[in-house]
């Protein structure tokens, strides 16, 4: 036993290094809300983020800061879009994103041509001290 405890040991040292991924679990539409949860993330490159549709028919969509509503279908460039998911009848799709940096990335649903976007259906990966989600938000019920 006390060979197989070094052995273990000489093997978690040597792969101190390394970084392991995390995953970030976020709910789109639960309880019938218009809401992502939670609202921001702070991930770093290489790490995971899964959207999953509870209720509804929403989407997960890059925007800008200043203009959100409605996101561009497809996301705006070097972003990314769910496309819609349809969560209706039991339904439980969910999609799953990669992190490639550590840019702020704006996140909106872009159903109902900005609807729900508008009603502060809302997301925000990275954002930071100039640029917060409150702002993007106001930014969103604006636009
Ligand atoms: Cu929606």
């Amino acid at each position: 036993m006390r060979f197989a405890t070094s052995m273990i040991s000489a093997i978690m040292l040597g792969a101190a290094p390394m970084t392991l991924a995390a995953n970030f679990a976020v709910s789109v539409g639960a309880g019938n809300s218009f809401a992502f949860s939670p609202t921001e993330i702070h991930p770093n490159v290489g790490d995971t983020v899964t959207f999953n549709f509870l209720t509804r028919n929403h989407s997960a969509t890059t925007t800008t800061f200043t203009n959100p509503c409605p996101p561009p279908a497809g996301g705006v460039a070097g972003g990314f879009d769910t496309g819609f998911q349809n969560a209706v009848n039991g339904n439980a799709p969910s999609v799953t994103i990669t992190i490639t940096d550590t840019a702020p990335h704006w996140v909106a649903c872009r159903q109902a041509a900005g609807a729900h976007c508008r009603m502060g259906m809302t997301f925000a990966i990275n954002p930071t001290t100039s640029q917060t989600y409150a702002q993007f938000l106001a930014n969103a019920r604006a636009s």
